[in-house]
């Protein structure tokens, strides 16, 4: 005991030094957490990067891509239903993963694969200098495809950028910008894609929101890869004097967060085809999708403001469509983040006509014919009046009638208990693609 005394009273300097220091980093430890100053964002990320880490362990060691995964909900694997006259001969696209390998197929009713297209972006990208991270194949997600008639494919690599493939999946051109969501052709030949940009520095148009800010830009891109325009949804919402969408999503503070804002998920343009049976518009007139604000808009594109807009009664929606008959159908998520949509009563397809606002319900919903995602999400009204929907969480892909029976169903398993993630699936005809 005297012992310990001493080596006290002879060291008390440095011990009264250790203690302090470990005072002080005591106190700031508690200001960092209680004022959520410097490095508590970095504590946070650092957490959040640790937790997925440890959740996604198997993903991110290539064992297994869980990240692409869900549980299955549904019997069956590939056409789990088809009672679709033999007749019908149209061809289904699906943008999925396979075997572990990201990709798109062609199949049949019946569900043969008559093609099909592998992706990966390092190839893509090998440099990926307009990504700051260095990432894997299995970071990256496909999402937004159209299929040419020549077998070339458009897509998206999630917010990591545009390329086209042609059907022995080779790289045609590739575009290095953060586009993600859809991919949409016009009349002649040009595609509109959802982009982000992010600055790290004040923008003094928008005062209000605080950097980094992730400006969100439709793009017009022609058909070779090269951008022609942006329009930026920043100055939409401005130029319309709409910025009380700013804060529409906020929790406490509107302009904390200004990396996901609007959340934009879809791009269409009216065409001229359909354009009289939507008088309050003008064929060129631009559709958008604003997640984060559950909103729906029609853009002018020569004055970049909002024409019309709906918010709601939808949920978190994906993939409005002009239909031709003056409505615009609309994939509601009714988002409630439950596995199985249990709150809200799952995902819904349904329509309004601009004019009225009045909302339809596409079909009859029955125990078969409901479904729920509650991200993604993809729809097709069919010429028979049937809707292909894409559950992408469910992993499945369903033909619904009118009645709200389930006429044909896909379901892309993984094993037993898993299926993989479908993105997009769209029909075209049977002749539609001509592979060399
Ligand atoms: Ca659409």
């Amino acid at each position: 005991m005297k012992k310990i005394w001493l080596k006290i009273k002879t060291n008390w300097i440095k011990i009264y030094f250790v203690v302090s220091i470990i005072l002080i980093i005591f106190i700031y430890g508690v200001i960092i957490g209680q004022f959520r100053v410097f490095p508590f964002k970095h504590i946070l990320q650092a957490e959040k990067a640790a937790v997925d880490l440890v959740e996604n362990f198997k993903h991110y060691t290539h064992i297994k891509p869980e990240k692409f995964l869900r549980p299955i909900r549904y019997e069956g694997e590939g056409i789990a239903i088809n009672k679709k006259d033999p007749s019908d001969t149209d061809l289904t696209f699906i943008v999925s993963m396979w075997q572990d390998q990201s990709g798109m197929q062609l199949i049949n009713m019946s569900g043969v694969v008559l093609h099909s297209w592998q992706v990966s972006f390092n190839k893509a990208f090998p440099e990926a200098d307009h990504i700051k991270e260095k990432i894997t194949d299995w970071d990256v997600e496909p999402h937004g495809a159209i299929l040419c008639s020549n077998g070339d494919v458009i897509f998206n690599f999630e917010y990591k950028g545009l390329v086209k493939i042609d059907q022995d999946s080779n790289i045609i051109w590739q575009l290095p910008l953060l586009t993600h969501h859809s991919v949409y052709q016009d009349q002649d030949g040009n595609l509109w894609v959802p982009g982000k940009e992010v600055s790290r520095k004040q923008n003094k148009k928008f005062p209000l929101l605080r950097p980094p800010i992730a400006e969100e830009y439709i793009y017009q891109i022609s058909s070779n890869g090269k951008l022609i325009k942006k329009i930026s949804i920043l100055d939409i919402i401005y130029n319309s004097n709409e910025q009380a969408l700013l804060s529409a999503d906020s929790k406490d503070s509107p302009y904390k967060d200004s990396i996901d804002l609007m959340h934009l998920n879809d791009i269409e343009l009216l065409p001229q085809s359909i354009a009289d049976q939507f008088p309050m518009f003008e064929t060129g007139d631009i559709m958008i999708s604003l997640r984060n604000v559950n909103l729906i808009a029609i853009i002018d594109p020569r004055t970049e403001r909002i024409k019309w807009q709906q918010i709601g009664p939808f949920v978190r929606a994906h993939d409005p469509d002009f239909l031709p008959n003056g409505q615009i159908s609309i994939f509601n998520n009714n988002r409630d983040n439950t596995s199985d949509g249990s709150i809200m009563g799952g995902s819904k397809i349904i329509g309004i006509r601009p004019g009225t606002k009045e909302i339809y319900q596409y079909f009859t919903e029955t125990e078969e014919s409901k479904f729920f995602t509650n991200i993604l999400g993809d729809h097709q009204h069919l010429a028979s009046g049937n809707i292909l929907i894409v559950e992408s969480e469910g992993g499945r892909i369903i033909e619904v009638n009118a009645e709200g029976k389930v006429v044909w169903s896909y379901i892309n398993r993984y094993d037993q208990d898993e299926v993989y993630v479908i993105y997009n699936a769209y029909r075209v005809p049977v002749d539609y693609v001509n592979f060399n």
